[in-house]
Parts: structure tokens; sequence; C-alpha cells
């Protein structure tokens, strides 16, 4: 008797991720997966980043991940087009299986955006595909400027890095060369955004990134 158990649970999870992305692919829906620690700022780039979008005519809906209470879908009420939230009710992580069902509920047409928020962690979220088209490590500048190193399995799958709340960097010592000499040896291949979703400051590169990503 052969048990493989966790072999078996991500083959199952990265099949169900390439269906989400094929339906996403399918509606023309471009999908960022966004993961960082509690507190980095996830739901408040959305809170700044889905109106700049809408300004512009572009459509987004968005899957909110946590472990209880609907309190970050209450936030982006009203913001997007559809807010979805899914409790896990303790799991530290998204997977594709509840993106699907997020999914299946959803109506894709006229939409050019999926944000989905995982689960505030730092370690889990990394080893779960969901069907995204990219994927976005956040940290922010109180967390400290040895994070990317800590949990480099974040960092280096990511397609693209936010450091947030930099209008904190000079009260917090924040040395961000620590942090790019840190990403010189897990990923130097995506973007950094510097940007504050408190003063806007670096927000326009950022929705730059966005704007270029979907194609249609
Ligand atoms: N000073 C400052 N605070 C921020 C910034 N972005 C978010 N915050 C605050 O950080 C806290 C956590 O933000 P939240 O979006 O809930 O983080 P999440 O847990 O990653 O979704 C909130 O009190 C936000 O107001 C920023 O750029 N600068
Ligand atoms: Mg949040």
């Amino acid at each position: 008797m052969k048990i493989n158990v966790v072999k078996n649970v991500l083959e199952a999870n990265d099949a169900r991720a390439t269906e989400n992305r094929k339906k996403l692919d399918d509606a023309g829906v471009w999908c960022v997966n966004i993961t960082s620690a509690p507190g980095s700022g996830k739901t408040t780039l959305l809170e700044k980043t889905i109106p700049a979008l809408n300004d512009e005519g572009l459509k987004s809906t968005v899957i909110v991940g946590d472990l209880q209470t609907t309190r970050d879908a209450e936030r982006l009420g009203g913001l997007a087009v559809e807010v979805t939230q899914i409790n896990t009710e303790g799991g530290c992580h998204l997977n594709a299986s509840q993106v699907a069902a997020a999914l299946a509920g959803l109506d894709l047409r006229g939409l050019d955006y999926l944000f989905i928020e995982n689960i505030g962690n730092m370690v889990c979220p990394a080893g779960f595909d969901l069907g995204e088209h990219a994927r976005v490590a956040m940290l922010s500048t109180p967390e400290g400027d040895d994070k990317a190193a800590k949990y480099n399995t974040l960092f280096q799958p990511a397609d693209a890095i936010v450091l947030n709340k930099i209008d904190l960097t000079e009260a917090l010592s924040y040395d961000k060369t620590r942090l790019f000499d840190d990403l010189k040896k897990i990923n130097t291949a995506a973007p950094v955004f510097e940007l504050s979703c408190r003063t806007g400051e670096g927000f326009d590169a950022w929705l730059g990134w966005l704007r270029a990503k979907q194609t249609r």
C-alpha cells in the first residue's frame, strides 16, 4: 500500500488551480493573489486600487480569505463589482478548491480583474496555486527589514513585491537597502513597488503594472 497524502493534496490543488486559470482566461479576467503577514495592508491596498482602476473603466471582483469574520469583505463592499468572503475557520491559507467554489458563484462577464486577498500568513499560502496569473508578495515597514530573508519561500515565487507603509520609513529606521540586498539572493525578476497606501506615494507605478497586465 502506497500512502502519499501530501503529494496527492498538492497535485489535486494544482489540477484545480489550472481549471480556475482556464476559466479566468476564457473570461478575459486577470487574477492577482496577494499574500502577506496580517496587517501589511492587503485590504487597504485593494481599497485604493479598485476605485482607481474603476475610474479608468476597469472592473474588479474580489475574493477575500479570512479565518473568521466578514470585516474585510465589508470594507471592500461597494468598491468592487462583487466581494466574496471565504472563511477558512482556522485554515492558514486559501486553496484552489475554495477559489473554484467562489468562482462558481460569480458572473465573470465584463470583469477585468480578480483580486484574491489570501489569509494573512507568510508561510502557508506560498505552496498553494489558486489559479492566479500573478502572485504578489507584500510586506510593510513596521514588520522590519529582514522579512524577505526570513520568509524567502513567499518572496521567491512572487511575480511582484509590494513594500507598503513607506510613509513610516524614517520613524521606524527601516533600512530598505537590507531588503534589496536580500532580494538580490531571493528574487531578481519581480518588480518591487515601494508605496504608501496612506499618502498614495508610489501608487502610479503599481497601477501601471496592473494596467499593463490586462491586455484584452
Ligand atoms: N501608516 C500607514 N498605515 C497603513 C498603510 N497601509 C495600511 N495601513 C494601516 O495598516 C493597518 C492594517 O491594514 P490592513 O489593510 O487591514 O492589512 P491586512 O491585514 O494586510 O489586510 C490598518 O490600520 C491600515 O490603516 C500605509 O501605507 N501607511
Ligand atoms: Mg485584510
